[in-house]
């Protein structure tokens, strides 16, 4: 049996079927082919070497496909970059990573021309270099580094080996019956798991075509379905609020969506209101699934039989998941525990980060951090996380600590406890409660605070609630009482969802 790896450049037979199409034209197997190995020729004549760390920021788009794959066929790994991050986000990132080079889609060459590393325009990598040839990679080397947040520091690297992506891929491309039938619309950032490993190496796996956009579209959406004859969905939650509402003022387009095959949804809970709104507009239930940068995607609910609403159902082929309680101990069913995984699609562990990496695993189970619940049927529902400093929000993971870290530095600001609570639209939101240094006024500070952070983190992170108090709540050693804060704020913001506060 040849390696795993090299099935994620295989296109199959015919190399006139359409594998990605994008905005400006289609590639074809052939072509795909062609340009990854031409480009990862550039790479090694400029002196990418096996095993280098190369970061690529890009939209979503045929470029940035052809781009990541290029720089895994010349036998590096690919770092994906996240448009959305200032220069302080980027550099991080590349430090931690170490690049070897960085290359970006030629109107965001800019943004990485100042990180202190060699960097290309995709445009100056030469389309008629000479292939690179095969390379020697195992499927236990890392394919990946995708940047995480977590609860202590800064973002972590998370190095996903080949064996990981393509065996996942494969089996979750199985549980949904993916095949060369599909044509996928991809709309999500290609520097996550949920864009990238679903939206790219399962579909090429499973010899589907990709349709992708720069951002998520509706109208788009419709277009592709209608036109493209699109069969394939995937969307974070708020996607689907998104589309809901689009539906609200077009709902003509609810016939064209029935026509697809399959909406995915995870990254985020789905609500049932969604849920059951999107079935009755359109006829579609929803597949919701859940997984982790770290995990992948480790559970899902059936193609076939039953989709409860608020769970994520049960293990992916090639995962195995427990329960564990506050004493190690396995719980019953019906209990709440940390859910863990144990399996094929792990990752390595975070780059250069052998502690972080001990304490995310209990021998080979790694910890979540999120609570689920089983039922008897061994279905899970995911309840919420044991951590307050994570906050998803349209499925992005941001640590509130970083926002914290952030706002600290403002001469303006006492101290202050970021949270996330919960949001129709967002999942959960980023609201920020300040205990202000001086008696400036409230929207002055607000103004000031918003500006300084808007120059320090990525615009999803900026807190969409500012809440200015006369003094946080503090336990006797003086240290911020988080769980008790949010407590506080959700009363006060009539915020009914409970969830995350157990802590
Ligand atoms: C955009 N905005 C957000 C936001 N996204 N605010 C909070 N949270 C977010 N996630 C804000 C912008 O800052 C801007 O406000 C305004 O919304 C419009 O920006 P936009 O870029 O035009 O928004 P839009 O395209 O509508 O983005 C929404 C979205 C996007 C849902 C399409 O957030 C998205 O692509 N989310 C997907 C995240 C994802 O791929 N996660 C997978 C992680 S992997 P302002 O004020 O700045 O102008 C994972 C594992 C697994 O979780 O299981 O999948
Ligand atoms: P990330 O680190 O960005 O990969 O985000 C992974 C986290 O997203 C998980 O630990 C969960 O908290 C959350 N998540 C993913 N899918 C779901 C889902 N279907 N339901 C609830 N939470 C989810």
């Amino acid at each position: 049996m040849g390696r795993l790896r090299d099935r994620c450049f295989e296109f199959g037979d015919d190399g006139a079927r359409a594998v990605v199409v994008g905005e400006h034209g289609t590639l074809d197997a052939a072509t795909l082919s062609d340009a990854i190995r031409r480009r990862a020729g550039a790479l090694r004549a400029r002196g990418i070497r096996i095993g280098d760390r190369v970061g690529w920021l890009g939209p979503t788009d045929p470029d940035t496909i052809v781009g990541i794959l290029a720089i895994q066929f010349a036998g590096a790994v690919a770092v994906p970059l996240c448009p959305r991050h200032t220069a302080g986000e980027l550099q991080h990132v590349v430090d931690d990573s170490d690049c070897a080079a960085l290359v970006a889609h030629p109107t965001l060459l800019d943004r990485v021309a100042g990180l202190g590393r060699t960097a290309w325009s995709s445009a100056e990598l030469p389309a008629d270099a000479a292939p690179a040839p095969a390379c020697d990679v195992d499927d236990t080397d890392p394919a990946l580094l995708i940047y995480t947040s977590g609860t202590t520091g800064r973002s972590k690297g998370v190095a996903l080996p080949w064996r990981a992506v393509v065996a996942n891929m494969t089996a979750l491309g199985a549980a949904w019956g993916l095949g060369p039938t599909d044509r996928c619309a991809s709309m999500l950032p290609l520097f996550h798991v949920h864009g990238l490993c679903i939206g790219v190496y399962a579909m090429l796996l499973a010899q589907a075509t990709i349709h992708v956009h720069p951002k998520f579209d509706a109208t788009a959406l419709v277009a592709d379905i209608r036109d493209h004859g699109v069969t394939v969905f995937l969307g974070v939650p708020t996607m689907y609020v998104a589309l809901l509402e689009h539906l609200g003022r077009h709902p003509d387009d609810a016939a064209v969506l029935s026509r697809a095959r399959l909406f995915t949804a995870g990254s985020a809970a789905l609500a049932p209101s969604t849920l059951a709104e999107f079935e009755a507009a359109t006829g579609h239930r929803i597949l919701e699934r859940y997984g982790m940068t770290e995990t992948l995607i480790t559970l899902s609910n059936p193609l076939h039989g039953e989709r409860r609403a608020g769970t994520v159902g049960m293990p992916v082929d090639g995962v195995e998941v427990r329960i564990v309680g506050d004493d190690g101990g396995l719980v019953p069913a019906g209990t709440p525990g940390e859910l863990q995984v144990r399996g094929d699609s792990l990752m390595l562990g975070y780059w250069r980060n052998p502690a972080a990496t001990a304490a995310a695993f209990d021998d080979a189970w790694f910890r979540t951090g999120d609570v689920a619940v089983r039922d008897d049927g061994g279905r899970i529902a995911i309840l919420g996380r044991s951590s307050t400093d994570i906050i998803k929000s349209g499925g992005f993971k941001i640590s509130a600590l970083e926002i914290e870290d952030a706002l600290r530095e403002h001469p303006e600001v006492a101290d202050v406890a970021v949270l996330g609570l919960s949001d129709d639209r967002w999942g959960e939101r980023v609201v920020a409660v300040i205990e202000a240094a001086t008696a400036i006024g409230r929207s002055e500070l607000v103004d000031a605070l918003t500006r300084h952070v808007r120059t320090r983190l990525a615009d999803y992170k900026c807190p969409r609630q500012w809440i200015v108090v006369d003094a946080l709540r503090r336990n006797q050693m003086g240290k911020l009482e988080k769980a008790r804060i949010r407590a506080d704020v959700a009363a006060y913001v009539g915020d009914v969802d409970a969830r995350r506060s157990h802590t």
